[in-house]
């Protein structure tokens, strides 16, 4: 029974630091994640529109074929593949790793543009 004070008393002190932690991460976790945005790419007369697009990691981007005939997206180092878009489709893709893609559409290479993930 002598032991129990000390024991209320540590265990408050613990508590408290804990406290201080999950406040310090909270406050940094709002500083790194941006609220996700998604963001479109039209894809129409043979072009990507925007030709270069910024996103965040997060972000969730549209390819958008407005074409009466199929397109895709492909980034040729180690990016994305949209596989075919039909007319009328869409491919999304959730932006999870930072860089600047390059990408085209392998069924009409003259089709490029760039995708980058900050
Ligand atoms: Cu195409």
């Amino acid at each position: 029974m002598h032991a129990l004070p000390d024991q209320v008393k540590g265990m408050r002190k613990g508590h408290a630091s804990l406290w201080i932690a999950a406040a310090w991460c909270a406050a940094t976790a709002s500083h790194v994640f941006a609220e996700p945005v998604h963001r479109t790419i039209i894809i129409e007369a043979m072009q990507f529109s925007p030709r270069v697009l910024e996103a965040h990691v997060g972000d969730t981007v549209e390819w958008i074929n407005k074409d009466a005939f199929p397109h895709n997206a492909v980034a040729s180092a180690h990016g994305f593949n949209s596989t075919e878009i039909a007319p009328g489709e869409s491919w999304i893709l959730e932006a999870r790793q930072r860089g600047t893609f390059d990408y085209v559409c392998t069924l009409h290479p003259g089709m490029k543009a760039v995708l980058i993930v900050k």
